[in-house]
């Protein structure tokens, strides 16, 4: 097990100096059975090349790459680039892109690099990404980036755990709670009945206990390694700078179900790029990193002295540990976890923010609308547009509770956060710290909103702005509403109530841009990301509006983006926490229409 912890540090440490490296188009990767050494523990798992994570590939914009994927495994295998804009037989999704590849086969993926920045590369095969199967991407822009540095690192974040991906999902479908370690208990209940008294505090209760869910359902995997390019806590990877420099970090979070927050106390960073695309550049002391993101940040330590890159989960469970420092083997103080947040009724769309939220009873009464009963998700085999409003079914509903209900009617289409659209169309334009609102990208009087851990200023979307548009700026032609919906109790996951075995494919016309309409219904934060073409996040910076190939979306809250639909052929479109995408918050993506040999190709697919 030691040598693959050396073997990985060494396949980690080709960057440093790499700004510049050669690139020659032709790569050779294996897929294989590795080692995983957290310094927690000790599993075997699938890596590329002998290692997890993978090696860094570095690419040059403009150039073909040939990249030959050669399958070690006893299982069928895949590599998808994710982020990268490529044809779709080159995406690396089985039953969508190709039919992945066969033990022992060799796949060779051509395609052209017409991008720039920092990206990642993972298996779409069934759990292998948690199990390992990951590695980071860097590609050179032809023209030079408007800001200088003297050094970069990729920091590469996941979230080992000593469980197998396909023993963690069998253990999450018997027991959705079965890593869920902060369940509360009667002294926390007791606690509430004094801050709140004891009606408040019990109605709160069976509300929560109704939707099968708890105040503590932040991260529904826990008992994670959080690792910084394969590293533990413990095994403190470390990057070296000579004080003064200037120091590229690209960050990637490759978890398969954990958001980190991070920071690096004493030093701010400025956010130069998110996704890969230029943003206009914001100093920050710390960001939120949904799973799939990625961001890339300058820092520059001036003292003779070690750096802690310091990576909280989000529901403070565990936390990933890096320096940066002069000299390898130096260290400095590692951070308390902050208190573990609580989920509140606003992240559950059930409060109104400002007007006063809804009280206990009021909240359970509009319960009857949610998922997680079992009849509502056969919601989803009814129109959308009728979901949400036929709920009530008596059989769910406590009669008693009947006005309630009514009133509460619309409460899960979070219309809290039509004002939020306003506020953040207004905000967010440069104004300094003392005067930024409300986060317009969590529910108002959400307990999951960050803070940062010094007090400093912390990254909101409503900060990211393109450097440049990618494309004209024009009205979308249409919008497709997705409400992502789940059964906690089940641990079903899914997109409008339906999931993807029993989902028809969304169906784009090639050349038109679509508004797509993400509601959350769920308790859970959830990375979306489209295949293949990009989502323009609309956090009301209108033509500068930041494009990315992820975008997160908080409990009750509703986030738009825009996609110019410019890629034809077939394209995955899913939640990107692995255990969410596996139990059907997916959707296949068809994109009619394009170019004839294109559309003639995808004819042909179809037909299968
Ligand atoms: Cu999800």
């Amino acid at each position: 097990m030691r040598n693959f912890a050396i073997a990985l540090a060494a396949a980690t440490l080709v960057l440093g100096a790499g700004a510049g490296a050669v690139s020659a188009g032709e790569y050779e990767i294996t897929v294989d059975r590795v080692g995983i050494d957290t310094g927690d523990f000790t599993r075997t798992g699938v890596g590329f090349n002998g290692a997890s994570p993978g090696p860094v590939l570095r690419f040059r914009e403009g150039e073909d790459v040939t990249i030959r994927v050669t399958n070690n495994l006893t299982e069928s295998t895949s590599i998808h680039w994710h982020g990268l804009i490529l044809p779709y037989q080159q995406d690396g999704v089985p039953g969508i892109s190709y039919p992945g590849i066969p033990a022992g086969e060799t796949f060779t993926y051509r395609f052209p690099i017409v991008q720039s920045g920092t990206y990642w590369f993972h298996s779409h095969t069934g759990f292998q990404e948690p199990d390992g199967a990951y590695g980071a991407i860097v590609i050179e822009p032809k023209e030079p980036e408007p800001y200088a540095w003297d050094r970069e690192y990729v920091v590469q974040l996941a979230d080992a755990h000593p469980h197998s991906g396909n023993r963690i999902m069998r253990n999450l479908k018997m027991m959705p709670d079965y890593y869920n370690r902060k369940q509360r208990t009667l002294f926390d209940f007791l606690g509430d009945a004094e801050d709140k008294g004891f009606g408040a505090a019990l109605s709160d209760r069976k509300a929560w206990g109704d939707m099968r869910m708890m105040p503590t359902d932040i991260e529904d995997l826990q008992g994670f390694t959080p690792l910084i390019n394969g590293k533990g806590p413990a095994q403190n990877w470390t990057g070296l700078f000579s004080p003064g420099e200037r120091v590229r970090l690209r960050f990637i979070n490759s978890s398969a179900m954990t958001y980190f927050d991070i920071r690096i106390p004493g030093l701010e960073m400025t956010v130069v790029q998110a996704d890969g695309n230029e943003v206009q550049p914001v100093v920050v002391d710390e960001f939120r990193i949904a799973v799939a993101e990625t961001f890339d940040v300058i820092v520059e330590p001036k003292d003779d002295r070690a750096y802690t890159i310091f990576a909280e989960s989000m529901g403070r469970t565990a936390y990933g540990r890096g320096t940066l420092a002069p000299r390898e083997g130096m260290a400095s103080e590692v951070p308390a976890l902050r208190q573990a947040p609580l989920l509140t009724m606003a992240d559950m769309g059930m409060a109104h923010g400002e007007h006063g939220g809804m009280d206990g009873d009021m909240a359970h009464a509009a319960m009857g609308h949610e998922p997680p009963k079992p009849e509502a998700v056969d919601h989803s085999k009814m129109d959308h547009s009728a979901m949400g409003h036929d709920a009530p079914k008596p059989e769910a509903m406590d009669q008693s509770k009947m006005d309630h209900a009514a009133m509460g009617h619309d409460a899960p289409k979070p219309e809290a956060m039509d004002d939020s659209e306003m506020d953040h169309a207004a905000m967010g334009h440069g104004e300094s710290e003392p005067l930024r609102g409300p986060d317009p990208f969590y529910a108002p009087g959400s307990g999951l909103k960050p803070e940062a851990a010094d007090g400093g200023r912390f990254l909101s979307y409503a900060d990211l702005k393109a450097r440049a548009p990618l494309y004209p700026h024009r009205p979308a032609t249409r919008e497709i509403e997705l409400e992502l919906t789940g059964n906690m109790e089940r641990y079903t996951w899914s997109i409008n109530g339906v999931k993807y075995a029993d989902a028809e494919p969304i169906r784009l016309q090639y050349g038109e841009r679509v508004r797509f309409k993400f509601v959350n219904t769920t308790m859970m934060t959830h990375p979306m990301h489209l295949h293949g073409m990009w989502s323009i996040l609309d956090n009301g910076s209108g033509e500068w509006n930041p494009i990315k190939h992820v975008i997160s979306v908080a409990p009750g809250t509703t986030v738009y983006m825009e996609t110019e639909v410019d890629a034809p052929g077939q394209w995955a479109f899913h939640c990107h926490l692995s255990y969410h995408a596996d139990a059907g918050m997916f959707r296949k993506v068809i994109v009619e229409g394009g170019p004839p040999e294109e559309a003639a190709d995808l004819a042909e697919r179809e037909r299968g």
